[in-house]
């Protein structure tokens, strides 16, 4: 795959491994997992010739580590920001002192208001440095930095979870621990 062809297959991988895995017709086991064979089969189906090899490196090249295999490669599963049901089973870890979240400014009177929220995803996303999160920012506009005091939020028993690709997750940040940077 030519790395375009590769940026189109991961697009449709996290459509369907985060959001609408109906759209292939398949299904998320609970974990969120589901098997490689299935994926490609169901790819194939539609026109989207992948063989194993490829998805493996395609897995391997995500700049975001969007995905993950299984330990025995039969399976395949989304790292982090599904809005379908999926336990991930993340172990809980103790953050640094400080995160960051990149946002942008029309969104800046309601984050001060209600805090951060996490939408339609399961957990808010936050990460270990500022460059990472002017990145998730320029998405959306022009970066605006929030600061969270991760450390004082674990201290009042806010649960924190790292995916495998880095990212920090919580289930929401309330408006006392944030600050402008
Ligand atoms: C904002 C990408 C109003 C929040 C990235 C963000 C990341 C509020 C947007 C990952 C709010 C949600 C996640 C409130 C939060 N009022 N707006 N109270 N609280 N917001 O996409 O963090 O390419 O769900 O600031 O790289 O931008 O998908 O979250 O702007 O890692 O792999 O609501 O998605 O990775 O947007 O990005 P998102 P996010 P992938």
């Amino acid at each position: 795959m030519n790395a375009k062809e590769e940026v189109r297959i991961s697009k449709l991988l996290s459509l369907v491994l985060r959001h609408r895995p109906e759209t292939l017709d398949l299904q998320l086991d609970e974990s969120g997992w589901i098997s490689c064979d299935a994926l490609l089969k169901a790819l194939a189906k539609r026109g989207n010739v992948v063989n194993f090899e490829q998805l493996r490196q395609l897995v391997e090249n995500s700049d975001k580590q969007r995905f993950a295999l299984s330990a025995d490669g039969k399976r395949i599963r989304a790292n982090q920001g599904h809005s379908v049901s999926v336990e991930l089973e993340l172990p809980q870890e103790s953050p640094p002192d400080r995160l960051y979240h990149g946002t942008v400014e029309r969104f800046l009177e309601s984050i001060h208001k209600r805090g951060l929220i996490r939408g339609r995803r399961h957990h808010v996303h936050l990460s270990q440095d500022r460059s990472t999160a002017r990145q998730v920012a320029m998405r959306r506009g022009s970066p605006v930095i929030l600061v969270v005091l991760a450390k004082e939020m674990a201290a009042e028993g806010y649960a924190f979870y790292r995916s495998p690709n880095g990212v920090w997750l919580v289930d929401e940040v309330p408006p006392k621990f944030l600050q402008s940077s």
